[in-house]
């Protein structure tokens, strides 16, 4: 275990009734923001008859109404913005119920409170100015690479931005670097330590001794397992691409749970059923207030994601809140391969092609650690199946057109009509026979 460290320790253990005053008046100053700049909260708050003088407590924030990934998606592409975009500095975006990615604008105060955020979970994971750091997630409209790849830098670390993919150069790259430390996803890092095994590498053998994971949960026997594979410590951290991308909560050497950055994300928990908040300690979805971002603040966000928080004090000495590591979501979103796949999109897809017929099903499985991604579709006609080039074609178009909506590419299996098993009550759409 390495020492507690910390990048703003004063923010950080800031003793809880500060925090909480802190808090208070941030959350009063975002409503008037929001209000003044947003008219979509304008509308919201008036018909709810909130207004910043209303809020005398935290608990008030129940009064506010909740955001959802609908109402970004609705106001696709700038809607929700609260800056003009000449103050807009970078985009990212992820996948949305439909087609339409959840788009999310930052000035260059949210990219440097972003900077900070993940400054501060690195740190109190344990990397400091001496690592050196192999990214392994994805460049691009995800927040997950940019995000810890800004965080890193600006403790001193060494950020090698490898981008995930081309895993044996990987390898290579990360021996002939000396790497420390490494950024992937929990189910990445195993498959490249499968793959180094491959090339004849121990993977204890590279100078591996920090993982820092986040972007899908995993359960503590995976996560024994990649450290005993690394000879590494493992840790998790937790994002969201609308509320800033990782940087929300992240764990520390003590690993009970992962500190919010609470002096800008407020958290609740709430029955996802009647929207109630529930009493402390209690597990339910969490939804989180982003109490200083200026590009596109939220109130109240919906995040689906199921956990529970926990306020007793912890030994690092930090005072924020932490949130239990969390493996499911109260909606039908699925991580496959690191990205957010709703089964709406590929019924979009799919529905837009006649040869297509009324039934279809998605296998998830892991093999290697890695997920594979199968669909198995029913034909309208199922003499199609003896046509093998236009059925190869058929093939190609589906794949291409999933490829192009959802960004990943997925094995496709045409089937004959109506052998895709039936159920009585809801179609079963996803079968998900993934270990992690
Ligand atoms: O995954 C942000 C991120 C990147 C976090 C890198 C940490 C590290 P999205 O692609 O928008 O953003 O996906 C957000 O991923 O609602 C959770 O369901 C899931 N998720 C993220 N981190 C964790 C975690 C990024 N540590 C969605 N454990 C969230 C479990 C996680 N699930």
């Amino acid at each position: 275990m390495s020492k507690i460290m910390f990048w703003q320790k004063d923010e950080e253990t800031m003793p809880r009734s500060e925090l909480e005053s802190l808090q208070l008046a941030r959350l009063k100053r975002l409503v008037d923001y929001v209000h003044t700049n947003v008219p979509f909260y304008r509308k919201r708050l008036d018909e709810a008859s909130v207004t910043s003088d209303k809020i005398k407590t935290l608990s008030d924030i129940k009064y506010i109404p909740l955001t959802t990934k609908e109402d970004i998606r609705d106001n696709y592409p700038y809607g929700l913005f609260a800056k003009p975009m000449k103050k807009i500095v970078r985009i990212h975006a992820s996948s949305g119920t439909t087609g339409k990615p959840t788009v999310v604008g930052y000035t260059q105060n949210d990219i440097d409170m972003w900077s900070d955020l993940v400054a501060r979970l690195t740190m109190a994971a344990g990397a400091t100015d001496d690592d050196i750091v192999h990214i392994a997630f994805g460049y691009g409209l995800f927040t997950g690479a940019l995000g810890l790849h800004y965080g890193l830098e600006r403790i001193g670390a060494t950020v090698v931005p490898t981008s995930s993919g081309n895993t044996e150069r990987n390898i290579m790259l990360m021996r002939d670097f000396g790497t420390t430390a490494l950024v992937s996803t929990p189910s990445y890092a195993m498959y490249i330590a499968e793959t180094a095994r491959e090339m004849g590498i121990n993977p204890k053998d590279l100078k591996i001794r920090l993982g820092l994971f986040g972007s899908e949960g995993c359960s503590d026997e995976f996560r024994r397992k990649i450290e005993d594979t690394w000879g590494l410590f493992a840790t998790d951290n937790y994002g969201m691409s609308e509320l800033i991308g990782p940087g929300v909560s992240g764990e520390c050497i003590y690993r009970c749970g992962m500190h919010f950055a609470e002096d800008h994300f407020l958290p609740e928990i709430i029955n996802p059923d009647t929207g109630e908040v529930l009493p402390r300690g209690e597990t339910g979805e969490l939804v989180i207030t982003t109490l200083t971002k200026e590009g596109i603040p939220l109130l109240r966000y919906r995040t689906k994601d199921i956990t529970s928080i926990s306020y007793d004090t912890c030994e690092c000495g930090r005072t924020h809140a932490r949130m239990a590591r969390t493996h499911g979501r109260s909606d039908d979103m699925l991580k496959i391969k690191g990205v957010n796949v709703f089964p709406t999109q590929i019924e979009s897809v799919l529905i837009s092609i006649p040869q297509v017929g009324s039934n279809y099903q998605i296998v998830l499985d892991t093999v290697n650690y890695m997920d594979t991604f199968v669909i198995n579709i029913e034909l309208s006609d199922g003499s199609l199946l003896e046509r093998y080039s236009e059925l190869e074609g058929l093939q190609q178009t589906i794949r291409q057109k999933l490829r192009s909506t959802l960004g990943l590419d997925a094995k496709i299996n045409l089937v004959e009509p109506k052998s895709l098993q039936r159920s009585a009550g809801k179609a079963v759409r996803v079968v998900d026979n993934r270990k992690r």
